[in-house]
């Protein structure tokens, strides 16, 4: 195939507040065409501009802009789409205008990694010439020399160390804002079932020293406050600890990493804890229980995990923790059963995230077995919605207790004991429990309402009046629990919140002491009795 002299990859991004315009992915990219000597540009529009309206609908700004660029694209000879899980529509619309353009149509990114080679886009009359699954800088570049043939439609190059280059040494990203991204490994060796990563086994690369000891010689001239490692997991291979000890002698920024409890050594632990005012770890544990880690391909071993959480407590070394929702096979009471958990072992920061399925995996093979309907939040990024074990409507119930994760505040003015027990680990609110504590329970009880109300506020403007009306109200209605108790009956009198009367709520306390509020739709079942361990 003949040679290219020009390439623009266009991307769809977040531009993120203190990080660098340019995304990583694109950066490291652009360093090795730099490097190759071939001359690359790149045009990012901004992907929170093209958030769907409260009406559901796209705004015309995407329109606006994408003719504006047209020309401009038109003027490489090749031109590189990066396409995602929010950009797919976007690009594909942008590809229809490109319909007299004469140089080659490129498409790159998680979808193009996940999609099956027997479909593609050709159905929908969507020209596209190359699609490139994987890393692409090895692909671009052999693309741009001409060494593929004229009909090679796909791209599935192997990691190759000689394609990888720093974006910081090649002058593509530079160190003047506050937080950068930065990586000392490629790839990933695990196989969850829920990332397009995992799905495409791709292995794992560890990037050249020298390059990476140039990194840190730039950083330490910096002034960057955090630098946040891309690694899909860090605590793996041999180099780790030098890496992260040179990081810390030469820089004074703050450190993020993705950590794996199974991987975490003792060393690394006590490492961490000589240097806990810098580092933040993350972990994904995703679920405690064995019928939804199946689902989703990624088995835990709980012992283990309770062991790493109680070192990394006991050595106070700050870390989060990843759980996933919306899992086939997962109720409410399960879901609270893993935040429970890692309550109770004493995590401070859980973050839950909805369950996406990846294109082409073995979730998307079971969609139907598991009665799976997805929905698309305002960037187009669907997960599941309901399955065969919740309803949309638990769902959102997840949601707000994912939503209130960040917010909540602990009940320890209540002895369990007088608590009404479920079964299995939680406790219930009863009328005598509120009755007795009413003074000290209406603080918290109010906030995790008018929590509750404020996140149904933001998702379903319908549905609840404004959070000033709840505020307001919540006095009231604390006064009707005493008569009518929570969770057992409807609410009394909503005043202008007529919508809600019809609805009951369930208070569940964990023996952590924190409550978890949820619509009560369906009678409240443990789903598997007692927690991990
Ligand atoms: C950093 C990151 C972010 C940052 C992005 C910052 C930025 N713009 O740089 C932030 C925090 C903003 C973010 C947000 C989200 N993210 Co994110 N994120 C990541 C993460 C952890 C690392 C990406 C990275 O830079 N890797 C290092 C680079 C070198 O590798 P790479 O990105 O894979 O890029 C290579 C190839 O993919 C390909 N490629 C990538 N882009 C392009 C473009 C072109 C033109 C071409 C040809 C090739 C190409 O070539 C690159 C170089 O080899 C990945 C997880 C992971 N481990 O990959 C998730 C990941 C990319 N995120 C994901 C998701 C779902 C999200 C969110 C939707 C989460 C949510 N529910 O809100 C949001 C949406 C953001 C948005 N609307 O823009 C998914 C994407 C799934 C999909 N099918 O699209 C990933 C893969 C995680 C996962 N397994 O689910 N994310
Ligand atoms: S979720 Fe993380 S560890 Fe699992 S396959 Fe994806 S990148 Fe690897």
């Amino acid at each position: 195939m003949k040679k290219f002299n020009s390439i623009i990859l266009v991307t769809y991004d977040q531009h993120r507040r203190d990080y660098p315009y340019t995304s990583y992915s694109v950066a490291s990219i652009l360093a090795t065409l730099k490097h190759y000597d071939i001359s690359a540009s790149h045009y990012s529009f901004d992907i929170n501009k093209f958030a769907k309206t409260a009406e559901g609908n796209t705004p015309f700004e995407f329109i606006e802009e994408t003719d504006s660029i047209i020309n401009y694209l038109k003027k490489f000879d090749c031109i590189a789409l990066g396409i995602t899980r929010w950009s797919e529509p976007f690009a594909y619309m942008l590809i229809k205008r490109l319909e007299d353009y004469k140089g080659k149509i490129v498409v790159g990114g998680y979808e193009i990694t996940s999609m099956d080679k027997r479909n593609d886009l050709s159905i929908y009359n969507i020209r596209i010439d190359h699609y490139i699954k994987g890393y692409a800088e090895k692909a671009l570049v052999k693309l741009m020399k001409g060494e593929y043939e004229e009909d090679a439609r796909w791209i599935d190059e192997e990691l190759d160390i000689d394609y990888l280059f720093s974006p910081y040494d090649k002058g593509i990203l530079n160190t003047t804002s506050r937080k950068i991204y930065w990586e000392t490994k490629r790839g990933c060796e695990f196989g969850c079932g829920f990332c397009e990563w995992g799905n495409a086994m791709i292995g794992r690369l560890e990037l050249k020293k020298e390059f990476i000891k140039r990194d840190i010689e730039i950083f330490s001239k910096s002034n960057i406050e955090e630098i946040n490692i891309l690694d899909a997991t860090f605590n793996v291979g041999n180099e780790y600890i030098c890496i992260l000890d040179d990081l810390l002698k030469k820089t004074t920024a703050k450190i993020t990493f993705q950590a794996r409890f199974e991987t975490l050594k003792p060393k690394f632990l006590h490492f961490c804890s000589m240097h806990k005012d810098r580092l933040h770890l993350e972990f994904g544990l995703q679920t405690i229980h064995k019928n939804e880690m199946m689902v989703i391909g990624r088995i835990n071993n709980i012992n283990k995990i309770q062991e790493s959480l109680r070192q990394l407590n006991q050595l106070n070394i700050d870390y989060e923790v990843s759980i996933i929702y919306a899992i086939p096979g997962q109720t409410i009471s399960s879901f609270i059963d893993t935040i429970e958990f890692l309550r109770r072992e004493g995590c401070q920061n859980i973050k839950a995230y909805p369950l996406q399925v990846p294109r082409n995996s073995e979730l998307e093979r079971k969609k139907i077995e598991y009665k799976l309907t997805f929905n698309e939040d305002k960037f187009h990024v669907a997960s599941v919605d309901s399955s065969s074990s919740f309803t949309k409507e638990e769902r959102f119930e997840m949601d707000c207790i994912a939503f209130s994760l960040a917010h909540e505040e602990r009940i320890d003015i209540i002895p369990m004991i007088e608590l009404q027990k479920l079964e299995g680990s939680d406790y219930e609110f009863t009328d005598k429990i509120f009755k007795h504590n009413a003074a000290s329970l209406d603080k918290v009880l109010s906030e995790a309402f008018l929590r509750y109300h404020t996140y149904a506020n933001l998702v379903k403007k319908k549905e609840v009046a404004t959070t000033v009306n709840i505020h307001h109200a919540f006095k009231g209605i604390t006064d009707g629990f005493s008569v009518s108790p929570l969770g057992l009956k409807s609410f009394m009198d909503w005043g202008n919140t007529k919508q809600l009367t019809d609805v009951s709520y369930r208070i569940i306390i964990g023996k952590s002491g924190y409550i978890y509020v949820f619509r009560n739709f369906q009678k409240y079942q443990k789903h598997l009795v007692g927690s991990a361990g």
